[in-house]
């Protein structure tokens, strides 16, 4: 038996067997072994009810070819989470694959799986400049671009309109090493297309598609204390300020959070900046991509590099939820055998070892990260 056939027919004795989702007997012994006796992680345990007693939010990227294929994935998505985001299916290349022609299937599977189980979900995101279409660069001018994200914008924003709890609009929209004085990132085709305009034109069209959806700035590399970050924050934050100031209509920040656990920079005043800045503009904070690298570790000891892992969850969570800004906590995927950092071009430091950033283990058995994430909603004020 290959380990994937292995896997999969284990997650599906979880399921057949009918038992309390995670806690098939092989998932529960682990679990045991790792974390001590695991209190119930489900019901009143699970990180959705653990996140809404205290006001927010919990959630994670979703790949949609396991929401169609695996059970137990889509077991653990309805328990544990309340919102959801696509880790692709609304990008632009995934639902406008050709000029004309828009593509839906996953999308729509997404969030009909969302609301029959409750849940709200994230839209990510509109424009970003990558994972954009083959056709993109041939068809896109300086004179056809604004109709073609107008065009964009509304066709998806308007097929979800009213059932979108917040898009992201704009993404990683600043770049410092691009050189520009207010860091956006002018290699970006929406900038070299229309200019720094974009931005703002993008918001306004999508307040117009989806009026209820809390429009959201989205980037990463804005987390650490250290000079680079810093820089990076910065600019975010003055380009929030003269998109409020110019009236463009923004309601959230969203904070990726890629963090490292080998990162030599820690948590501290950068984040109290980010906060306090989010707060007087009157934005909403939500933690979007949350995930912790751990191949720069220099220990194999699986035991040791989770709790490496954890420690960072619990860190960083315990001082972005210390205050009331942040209304949502997502990770990037559910479990460590689905995720982005186990792409080879993402484990440069130990090619051979998998990455362990999320709160399910590759046998959606809770890691200690899924326990520091419940903890820091229990440790939080009620927003
Ligand atoms: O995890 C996503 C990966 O599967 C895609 O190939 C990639 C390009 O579309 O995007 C990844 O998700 C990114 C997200 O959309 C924006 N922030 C960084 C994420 C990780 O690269």
């Amino acid at each position: 038996m290959t380990r994937r056939e292995w896997l999969r027919r284990a997650a599906g004795t979880v399921v057949a067997a009918g038992l309390p989702a995670l806690f098939g007997r092989r998932a529960g012994a682990l679990a045991k072994r790792r974390h001590g006796n695991p209190d119930n992680i489900t019901g009143r345990g699970s990180l959705a009810s653990r996140a809404a007693a205290r006001g927010m939010l919990a959630g994670a990227a979703v790949d949609t070819r396991l929401l169609r294929t695996d059970d137990t994935y889509r077991q653990v998505l309805a328990e544990q989470y309340n919102i959801l985001v696509g880790e692709n299916c609304m990008k632009f290349g995934a639902t406008q694959p050709r000029p004309e022609t828009y593509y839906f299937n996953d999308a729509d599977g997404l969030v009909s799986f969302a609301e029959s189980n409750g849940m709200k979900v994230r839209g990510h995101n509109f424009v970003w400049h990558e994972a954009l279409p083959e056709w993109f660069a041939g068809t896109v001018t300086k004179e056809n671009a604004e109709k073609i994200l107008v065009d964009h914008i509304m066709t998806v924003g308007g097929r979800f309109k009213g059932r979108i709890h917040s898009w992201d609009v704009v993404n990683e929209a600043i770049w410092i090493p691009d050189g520009r004085p207010d860091g956006l990132r002018s290699s970006s085709p929406w900038f070299q297309m229309l200019g720094p305009d974009y931005i703002d034109f993008a918001y306004r069209t999508a307040r117009e598609a989806d009026p209820k959806a809390l429009l959201t700035y989205n980037d990463y590399g804005i987390e650490y204390d250290n000079g680079e970050e810093a820089k990076k924050r910065a600019a975010v934050l003055d380009l929030l300020k003269r998109m409020k100031a110019a009236g463009t209509p923004i309601d959230a920040l969203g904070v990726q959070s890629h963090l490292n656990a080998a990162s030599t920079s820690g948590f501290g005043s950068g984040l109290r900046e980010l906060l306090d800045g989010a707060r007087s503009l009157g934005l909403q904070v939500f933690v979007t991509e949350l995930d912790v690298k751990d191949d720069g570790l220099e220990v194999d000891d699986v035991a040791k590099r989770d709790e490496a892992v954890a420690g960072v969850y619990r860190d960083y969570l315990g001082r972005m939820l210390e205050g009331r800004e942040v209304k949502a906590v997502l990770t990037w995927g559910v479990s460590d055998a689905h995720t982005w950092l186990n792409g080879a071009k993402w484990r440069e430091k130990h090619p051979d070892r998998e990455q362990r950033p999320l709160p399910f283990d590759d046998q959606y058995s809770p890691t200690p990260a899924f326990f520091a994430l419940r903890e820091s909603f229990d440790n939080a004020k009620r927003r």
